[in-house]
């Protein structure tokens, strides 16, 4: 297990886990001290697919009852992971898929088609007729065709022709195409069924496809489907961490994933008779604030202020000033239910596919959505008098961060509508202003010091020259630590900062949710075909990085990343640890196959260094000019401060007072 030194480097973290000792309440972080997972299967020596077993490979044993080998127990248990993963991210996208159905059709009113350029440009890719047909007659058909992908029997999911030419022609020669979505996680369950597909390459290598269907399927729907609903999201600064709670308003949290549940509830919150009612409760106002993906999809599209990634959820909770937290799917831990009863918080649960034992259920169908959404928000403030003063402690901290870096937007930033494109962003690479590019995204994961992988690993290759863009609860950790704001290109390298000053960004952007993944997939696709970095993903100087990951939708993500060419660190440790053969086959052998490869590497300076060696070797591949950082120092105007440590952030240099 990893050894950690601390739980957190979140000052608003650590004063809660203090209160939270005060109160003699436990938390994940405590949780995971006393828990100790088994490390038989923490390794992936763990069989649990039949009754003969559960079958553990340990000391002397190496197969099962059956005789399935270890490396076969192995691949099955990844192999689940990653198709779990790509339910969840794709299942997600088909229940945007219904809403724009019914929304197409008028039968979901409270939903508009809010994007209709972006309609526009999603029907154009999926040859889609426009001409003569109402919007609603063309978003009736995207729904349509996104819902065809998921059942889809034969040939290919539509979005595989948006890879490069190079990429497809590869997937379709190692027929990794997926055919369906559904039909490649299903297919993924029946392989790893007992008694089944037992040679680890094979499983393992239709476990690239499933994820592409996930990648290229699922996720890229979400993205689509979520922009023409909600808007293609634009850079806007929102505000970060804890103390986003206020004393005198009803604080409602959005937890969860899928937005449209959440997008209704921030409009009940900002109903002028709501608002009324709330006041009328004694509280000055409604404050919305947002954990994990549901709070980077709905509230960064319109400025609402985000309380905190993945271990925030708890911590939200133990303030005492959170009236209701509204939870819809994914990463949300039965935990908070048990906690809630602690304090005057109501946990809502709004998915009719999620309940949890405790909780409120109040589903949100797509039919009424606003006026159940309005029922859910007037429960909270009815809440609001049963909140106690002598319990709440909201920490004082918060940051800005700018946020909202969709693909189209990072095309578009560099030249405008008239002359968008990928040119200054490759040329910069190509000249080694740019070394190269990472996407350093995912969960947090309590074995774990809480957020120090991302700061230490983007500062560091941000320092190195290296642009950065961040998704999830990377994400959220960034903006905590002010990491998202142009000021943190006082610590880029001065190659990187020329640039991020030229255009106006920072070194690091906040792409979005962990569906959003699939706008990383876009970016790297422009650049490779813009020219003069190769013709495939797997040409760039780029990597992508997930340091302190802990859910199967991650594996899934990273899953493929490799098989769009990217090589992938994962941090924490590796579920497939117990075997070798399986550590080899993902790395040295998906790399020969596909181009990226998956390695698991619990040190965060090892990571920087294999990041930034497997940069540098692409570069030289591609015969660029050789990396120098002295090359370009000219950019003095930036004198660097330390934003990110906890001391510097403990004095409010970069946390001014909760500001609305
Ligand atoms: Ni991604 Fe978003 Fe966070 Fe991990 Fe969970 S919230 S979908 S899975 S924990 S980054
Ligand atoms: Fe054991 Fe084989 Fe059953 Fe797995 S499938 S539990 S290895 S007998």
């Amino acid at each position: 297990m990893p050894d950690k030194k601390k739980k957190t480097i979140d000052p608003a973290a650590l004063e809660l886990l203090e209160r939270a000792k005060e109160l003699g309440i436990q938390t994940a972080f405590d949780r995971t001290e006393i828990t100790k997972p088994c490390p038989i299967g923490r390794e992936g020596n763990c069989c649990r697919l039949c009754f003969m077993g559960p079958c553990r490979f340990v000391g002397k044993t190496n197969e099962g009852i059956c005789g399935a080998s270890r490396e076969t127990i192995q691949a099955r248990n990844l192999a689940r992971m990653i198709a779990a993963g790509t339910a969840s991210h794709s299942d997600h996208a088909r229940s945007l898929a219904f809403v724009l159905l019914a929304a197409a059709r008028g039968e979901a009113p409270d939903f508009k088609i809010k994007d209709e350029p972006k309609l526009r440009r999603v029907a154009a890719i999926l040859d889609i007729p426009q001409d003569g047909k109402t919007v609603e007659q063309i978003a009736e058909q995207v729904a349509l065709r996104a819902l065809e992908d998921f059942g889809r029997q034969d040939g290919e999911i539509s979005y595989v022709k948006r890879a490069p030419k190079k990429r497809q022609e590869l997937w379709r020669r190692l027929g990794l195409a997926p055919r369906g979505i559904d039909r490649e996680v299903v297919e993924a369950f029946h392989r790893t069924h007992m008694g089944n597909d037992q040679d680890p390459e094979h499983i393992l290598t239709h476990a690239l496809a499933v994820s592409l269907a996930d990648g290229w399927g699922g996720s890229m729907f979400s993205t689509d489907i979520s922009d023409i609903l909600f808007g293609t999201p634009t850079p806007v600064s929102v505000r970060a961490n804890l103390g986003v709670l206020k004393e005198d308003e009803v604080n409602i949290i959005v937890h969860g994933h899928e937005p449209h549940g959440a997008q209704m509830i921030l409009e009940a919150s900002q109903d002028p008779e709501v608002i009324a009612y709330a006041k009328s409760k004694g509280a000055k106002g409604i404050n919305l604030a947002g954990i994990c993906c549901t709070a980077n999809e709905v509230l960064v599209r319109q400025g609402i202020p985000l309380a905190g990634n993945f271990l925030h959820q708890e911590l939200a909770i133990l303030t005492g000033a959170v009236e209701a937290m509204i939870v819809d799917v994914q990463c949300i831990m039965e935990a908070i239910v048990p906690l809630s009863r602690r304090f005057h918080t109501k946990i809502i649960t709004t998915s009719p596919k999620a309940k949890i034992e405790g909780a409120m259920h109040i589903p949100i169908n797509e039919h009424e959505a606003l006026s159940i959404a309005k029922l859910i928000v007037k429960t909270a403030i009815d809440n609001y008098p049963n909140r106690d003063r002598s319990k709440t402690f909201i920490p004082d901290y918060t940051n800005v961060q700018v946020a909202g870096f969709s693909h189209e937007y990072i095309a578009y930033m560099q030249g405008g509508s008239y002359r968008e494109s990928f040119r200054p962003l490759n040329d910069a690479i190509m000249q080694g202003r740019i070394r190269g590019g990472a996407g350093v995204v995912g969960c947090n994961n309590p074995w774990v010091t809480q957020d120090e992988g991302f700061v230490y690993i983007i500062r560091e290759l941000i320092k190195n020259d290296v642009l950065v863009v961040t998704t999830g609860c990377g994400g959220h950790a960034c903006g905590k630590y002010g990491m998202l704001t142009p000021e943190t290109m006082a610590h880029a390298g001065p190659g990187l900062r020329e640039v991020c000053q030229a255009i106006g960004i920072p070194p690091v952007l906040h792409m979005g949710s962990c569906v959003d993944n699939s706008r990383i997939l876009t970016v790297l696709t422009q650049m490779a075909t813009e020219g003069g970095l190769g013709e495939d993903i797997s040409d760039l100087p780029a990597v992508g990085i997930a340091p302190e990951w802990m859910s199967e939708k991650a594996l899934a993500i990273g899953a493929y990343f490799v098989a769009s060419g990217v090589y992938t660190i994962f941090g924490v440790d590796s579920p497939v640890g117990g075997s070798q053969a399986i550590t080899k086959l993902i790395s040295q052998g998906w790399e020969e196959m596909v181009g990226g490869k998956l390695e698991f590497e619990p040190d965060p300076q090892k990571m920087v260094e294999k990041a930034l060696a497997h940069i540098d070797a692409k570069r030289k591949a591609l015969k660029l000019e050789e990396y120098r950082p002295d090359r370009y120092a000219q950019s003095q105007s930036y004198v660097p401060g330390d934003a990110f440590s906890a001391e510097a952030y403990k004095k409010g240099l970069y946390s001014a007072k909760k500001a609305s």
